[in-house]
């Protein structure tokens, strides 16, 4: 998909307004100051360029969601927060994909991924038009996040990414998301799930009445995760853009204790390496999102955090560890 490899735009999305807490927003700080993309420039041989997008303080935060100036929208919280971070992440993925640029962006929680998803798949449809090279997405991730306003039971937006960019979710109120049109959403028959085992019961009814593909942690325990990504990509094909969306707490606590909700029974480092290397072989992959890292987590165990996040991003990049 004529993704001009060797340029790799970075964006830093510092944001915490679709979590409970925050802490979210030092995530990207954290894996840039690893030094993770030192090396990727030079083993790697990619150009990077960063971009840094953070949290516009005149609209409050997480912390002060309950603020007046962003009181809730269907029961959103920090609603106009939110979509306003949301949108500028969608912009810059776009003007960069738009390029042919690979993009990786770190969050932040994983409210951004409206961002990302209707970025790239708006410059996709700018490149190619119409649907013939539309865009495929891979999330990874403990939880499914399609919650719609009416659905979620916590109102953070970071549970309901994949309702708002592929269209499931609309706010009816104060057309808060209006931003987001028909050339940003994603389609959800080209959309796979792994990684899933916390799952509120409405969100599973949305995964069932839509017939989207989920490959849960007892999939991945009962049948492999060689067999679950063969799978996974013949059921997305093999002519078309991959995005894929990380969140980091689909590795077990273990492997990545410094997030928000981890949840027990994750990927092994080694599954989570491994979905990248395939993803990266595919030749098709064209974004990235790797998200919630929450330094004030477990600040002790961020290291290994950040290591782990780290061999995941490089594996998708094409770097392997033998490389190092
Ligand atoms: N499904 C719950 C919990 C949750 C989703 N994603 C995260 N937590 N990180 C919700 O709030 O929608
Ligand atoms: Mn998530
Ligand atoms: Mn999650």
């Amino acid at each position: 998909f004529l993704t001009d490899h060797s340029c790799l735009a970075i964006i830093a999305a510092r944001f915490s307004c679709g979590a409970p807490r925050g802490g979210a927003e030092l995530g990207p700080g954290a894996l840039i100051d690893s030094r993770i993309f030192s090396v990727i420039q030079s083993k790697g041989s990619y150009v990077c360029s960063f971009d840094n997008l953070s949290q516009d303080k005149s609209l409050g935060n997480a912390i002060e969601s309950s603020d007046d100036s962003d009181p809730d929208v269907d029961g959103m919280k920090s609603p106009r927060t939110v979509s306003l971070a949301a949108k500028r992440v969608s912009e810059c993925v776009y003007a960069h994909a738009r390029q042919g640029r690979f993009v990786m962006t770190l969050g932040g929680d994983h409210s951004m991924g409206i961002g990302t998803l209707t970025g790239s798949a708006r410059a996709l449809r700018e490149r190619f038009g119409g649907t013939s090279a539309e865009l495929s997405v891979l999330w990874v991730d403990a939880h499914a996040d399609i919650n719609t306003p009416e659905t979620s039971l916590s109102g953070r937006i970071h549970g309901m990414p994949v309702a708002f960019a592929s269209g499931l979710a609309k706010s009816r109120g104060k057309n808060v998301f209006d931003w987001i049109t028909e050339t940003h959403l994603i389609n959800l028959k080209k959309f796979v799930y792994i990684g899933l085992r916390d799952v509120d019961e409405a969100e599973e009814n949305l995964i069932k009445e839509n017939g989207i593909k989920a490959f849960t942690m007892d999939d991945v325990r009962r049948q492999g995760i060689q067999t679950i990504m063969d799978l996974a990509l013949e059921y997305l094909g093999d002519r078309t853009p991959i995005h894929v969306s990380y969140d980091i707490d689909s590795l077990d606590p273990e492997w990545a204790p410094s997030t928000g909700f981890p949840v027990t029974r994750g990927l092994s480092l080694e599954e989570g390496i491994y979905i990248s290397h395939r993803l990266h072989k595919t030749g098709n992959l064209i974004a990235m999102d790797l998200v919630e890292i929450n330094p004030l987590i477990q600040p002790s165990k961020l290291g290994k955090t950040l290591e782990s996040a780290a061999s995941v991003i490089k594996s998708a990049l094409g770097i392997d560890r033998e490389d190092i």
